[in-house]
């Protein structure tokens, strides 16, 4: 069990109850604060999204003292970050060569299904087992017995549900594929800010394409990848929180989830002005 951290500017860091993420809470001193959320490694594969969680918060660490915008907006915002929020099968991914792609969580398989992990980004109450998953929990989209059967997913609902009238925008970081995306995940809902969600996420495109040159797609899920129910995104947009995105990193396929070392500074760098775009534009609104 992990302790909760929160580390805030303005005051010390201390724990609390909370047992199982780990979240990191950044902002400085403010009246009627809006909060952003984070989240990164929900799949265990996906090694350049903690990567990146930790290059956002070094970032918007080392800038604010320098630029007025992020001092601005960490006093009218806080960033509520989780760096790594499958931790058990992060770790597991780290083990050897034959465990390197591994997805899902570590949860033991339940009632007649022996093979472990169920995939967190299918576990939330969001059209959840409907489409895009597997009633076979030996498969990597198993979306496990019920909504909301997992620690994790019971940890980032608890925490995001009691601060969802702050909370204004959620974004959830995976790899790989250079895409922004924006709900639904099912394909037949559409985000009544469905346009809106277009404009800001081209903007953040353009962001992204202006420091290296990589072309990230973007769009609703649905349309734009695959259809897929139970997940995050799509959860907290039903809640209510109208600015909702997947990033999916580096790179289109030719290394995937492996990718190589060198990348790995790019990519953050480009995807903090993806995210920074995203920030500003519901900062400003
Ligand atoms: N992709 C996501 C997945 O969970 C996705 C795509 C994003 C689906 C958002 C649903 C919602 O399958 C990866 N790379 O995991
Ligand atoms: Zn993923």
């Amino acid at each position: 069990m992990l302790p909760f951290f929160v580390i805030n500017l303005w005051g010390s860091l201390y724990l609390s109850g909370f047992n199982l993420l780990s979240i990191v809470q950044i902002g400085l001193q403010g009246e009627n604060k809006k909060a952003i959320w984070m989240d990164c490694g929900i799949h265990a594969r996906e090694w350049i999204s903690p990567a990146f969680c930790q290059y956002f918060v070094k970032e918007i660490l080392r800038t604010y003292k320098m630029d007025t915008k992020v001092e601005q907006m960490l006093k009218n915002l806080d960033l509520y970050v989780t760096p790594v929020l499958n931790v058990d099968g992060y770790t597991y991914s780290w083990t050897d060569n034959t465990t390197r792609l591994w997805r899902k969580n570590r949860s033991p398989g339940t009632g007649g299904c022996n093979c472990t992990g169920t995939d967190l980004n299918r576990n939330y109450d969001a059209v959840w087992g409907t489409v895009g998953v597997s009633a076979n929990c030996c498969t990597i989209i198993y979306p496990g017995p019920k909504a909301t059967s997992e620690a994790e997913t019971r940890a980032v609902v608890e925490y995001v549900q009691a601060r969802s009238k702050d909370i204004i925008c959620f974004l959830t970081i995976h790899s790989y594929g250079q895409m922004i995306l924006f709900p639904y995940g099912h394909p037949n809902i559409k985000a009544p800010n469905y346009d809106e969600l277009t404009e800001i996420v081209n903007t953040a495109a353009k962001a992204i394409k202006a420091v290296h040159g990589m072309d990230y797609v973007v769009g609703a899920l649905a349309e734009a990848l695959y259809p897929a129910g139970g997940t995050s995104m799509d959860w907290a947009r039903l809640l209510g929180i109208p600015y909702s995105f997947t990033f999916e990193l580096r790179d289109k396929g030719e290394h995937g989830f492996v990718l190589p070392e060198d990348q790995i500074q790019p990519t953050c760098e480009e995807a903090y002005e993806g995210a920074h775009s995203i920030l500003t534009y519901v900062h400003d609104k």
